[in-house]
């Protein structure tokens, strides 16, 4: 084991700029049993996040510590992990790989799930997202995503299946929700999954055809508020246009929105890369246009200035963004009291920040508090049955990390 110590956030700019590990960032091969690195002192952390704040008014009169120490245990390695989900009533985690395999991890090991559908594997795409439903316990239902090929290219679908865990097998699955329209290229797809009550919310990739986002007869650059069996819900905010397809929105502009998730009170957030910077953690409300691409605070790569996110434009801006970009892969928000000071605050997975990042959330307002440089792209977080914070990082030989106080 080894422990990761947060580092000031302008720490963080120059790990993302250069990617020189920090020496509290051990490379695989020399995190061994208890290597405690140095950890950050209380005012380091302090500093981070006053520089954010300019008003910490829970600093000083918190009962629990503002953050804890990490202790890192390394378990399996995945190849290309794409997602993760604790299943309920069990011991089990879930785990998609993108090309096309999942995995059952518990206390027994690491078995392969029969039965995964076909996937189309190419660039970004494959098999995507899995969560459980909410009737799991009783009849194993999950959601799933992945991307298949049609008329015009590929898109994103999402399924539904039985997953019987002492089995390892997957069966009945059935497409519920289809990306429209398929399109050629291989980026983009988003397909996160995010179940409230009986609502399944869909995140759809712009699949970097940027114009989309803001159409109302395509899926593309929206996020979708659907029936558990995928129909449009019934008083979803674009029903009276007269765009059948918009019945599906709860709200566009989104470029490739990664990290879907709800916080203790129901509100729904989402993490979305931007372009070139402008990575964005947007809280999502029913509605709302998000900008892609008629506004960003990042630009275009290879050149070409988007208009930042301005008061009166008419779209929602973000809450917090990156500039230089993060690459914001997932989004977690913590329920648990393992780590008293953090319940309710957000956690967001780098990739090409390779970095573990905590937003201090309270109601509407979301502030970055902490940061640590993880010395490897960050593909999928998620919260244990007991609190602790599983972390898979991304790639071929991508391990899986469990996150606890030391
Ligand atoms: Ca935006
Ligand atoms: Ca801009």
């Amino acid at each position: 084991m080894r422990k990761l110590a947060p580092v000031a956030l302008a720490t963080l700019a120059l790990v993302a700029c250069s990617g020189t590990p920090e020496p509290a960032t051990a490379p695989p091969s020399t995190v061994g049993p208890t290597t405690s690195a140095p950890a950050a002192s209380p005012s380091a952390t302090t500093s981070a996040t006053t520089a954010q704040s300019p008003s910490p008014a829970t600093s000083a009169a918190s009962a629990v510590p503002e953050t804890h120490e990490l202790e890192v245990t390394v378990h399996d390695t995945f190849d290309e992990p794409w997602a993760m989900a604790w299943l309920p009533g069990t011991d089990a985690l879930v785990i998609t790989e993108r090309g096309g395999t999942m995995k059952l991890r518990d206390a027994s090991g690491v078995r392969e799930v029969s039965g995964v559908p076909e996937v189309v594997v190419a660039g970004q795409g494959g098999l995507g997202d899995v969560i459980p439903g909410p009737t799991f316990t009783t009849d194993g239902t999950v959601y799933l995503s992945w991307v298949e090929a049609g008329d015009g290219g590929t898109g994103a679908v999402v399924g539904t299946a039985k997953l019987d865990v002492s089995a390892a097998a997957l069966s009945d699955v059935a497409v519920i929700w289809e990306q429209r329209p398929k399109v050629d290229g291989d980026g983009h797809f988003a397909h996160r999954l995010a179940i409230q009550d009986d609502h399944l919310f869909v995140s759809s990739g712009d699949r970097q055809k940027m114009d989309p986002a803001q159409e109302l007869d395509s899926t593309l650059g929206k996020i979708l508020r659907l029936t558990l069996d995928g129909q449009p819900a019934a008083d979803n905010p674009f029903s009276g246009e007269d765009a059948p397809v918009a019945q599906q929105f709860y709200s566009m502009g989104h470029r490739n929105p990664l990290g879907l998730a709800f916080d203790a009170d129901g509100r729904l957030w989402s993490t979305e890369m931007g372009p070139k910077g402008g990575d964005e953690l947007n809280l999502i409300q029913p509605g709302a246009n998000y900008g892609w691409p008629v506004a960003s605070n990042g630009s275009h790569y290879g050149g070409g200035e988007i208009p930042d996110h301005t008061d009166g434009d008419g779209f929602e801006p973000p809450k917090v963004f990156w500039t230089p970009s993060i690459s914001p892969g997932s989004l977690m928000i913590y329920q648990g009291t393992l780590f008293p000071a953090w319940t309710g605050d957000a956690f967001i997975g780098g990739l090409s920040g390779e970095v573990l990042i905590r937003v201090d959330l309270d109601g509407e307002t979301a502030t970055e508090a902490e940061n640590w440089p993880m010395g490897s792209r960050i593909r999928a977080l998620s919260e244990g049955p007991d609190g602790a914070i599983w972390v898979l990082e991304d790639g071929p030989g991508a391990r899986l990390l469990e996150l606890r106080p030391s």
